[in-house]
């Protein structure tokens, strides 16, 4: 298994569908897909294009729907929910298909929508998303970070050293490093791997979210290493369903 790590979907090889991808968005897209799988909700279907989404969400049943997602870290004016993971508890997911439109996130699952494996992987749900690729073992995996319009984030590095060393611990002779972003990121994930809130506030993105207010809350979440199970992947195009 080869491991590719680009910084945003700008990075991705152009050409290419990959066997397998990873989209990793720790603050905070993907850290809420997870956690509003496995707290029940039907799917998650995203968009990088707040038109498209509230079209497609207005043939569903306004009952069975909720309407999610942020632009510069604000919930957009007319939606349900912001981008929290704390936000989608069971008692507000559960059963519910979520629409959900985020500045970065969804852009860079939408960039890699046609591979024929895509998972959405954060910190919380590291060692599940490496253990289905483990049992895969597709002959390369891409991993793409979300970054904030168009540039690097740290955090995004953080989590992708984070899978890459949970595979090399796990089956070192299959995985192979693809590029030197992955090799920079494992050294990121050396350098903070024991103290991953530090480097989640450390990161610009998580100064911006400071600066917004208080996100003591969305930190203590998005740093929780390997705490739910759940594997977030595309069952049909823009479609996130739990395994
Ligand atoms: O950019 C994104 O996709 C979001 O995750 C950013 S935020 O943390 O919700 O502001």
């Amino acid at each position: 298994m080869q491991l590719f790590y680009f910084h945003v979907s700008d990075h991705v090889p152009s050409s290419h569908n990959p066997k397998a991808s990873v989209v990793i968005d720790v603050l905070r897209a993907t850290t809420t897909i997870a956690c509003a799988l496995n707290n029940g909700a039907e799917a998650i279907e995203t968009f990088a294009n707040i038109d498209q989404l509230k079209k497609r969400s207005s043939e569903w049943p306004s009952s069975a729907r909720l309407l999610l997602g942020e632009r510069g870290g604000k919930r957009i004016e007319g939606f349900d929910l912001g981008n929290s993971p704390v936000d989608v508890t069971t008692d507000v997911v559960k059963g519910k298909r979520l629409f959900m439109s985020t500045t970065n996130g969804t852009r860079s699952l939408d960039r890699l929508r046609d591979s024929k494996a895509l998972y959405a992987m954060s910190l919380v749900n590291r060692s599940a998303v490496a253990e289905k690729l483990l049992s895969d073992q597709p002959e390369e995996v891409f991993i793409l970070g979300s970054g904030w319009e168009g540039s690097y984030s740290l955090e995004d590095s953080l989590a992708a050293g984070a899978l890459a060393s949970y595979l090399i611990e796990n089956n070192s002779i299959n995985v192979r490093i693809g590029n030197d972003e992955l090799t920079a990121a494992l050294s990121v994930w050396d350098y903070w791997r024991d103290d991953l809130v530090s480097c989640l506030r450390k990161a610009t993105h998580g100064q911006r979210l400071e600066g917004l207010g208080n996100h003591d809350e969305d930190f203590e979440c998005c740093s929780a290493l390997d705490k739910i199970k759940v594997v977030p992947m595309q069952k049909e195009p823009g479609v996130l369903r739990s395994l």
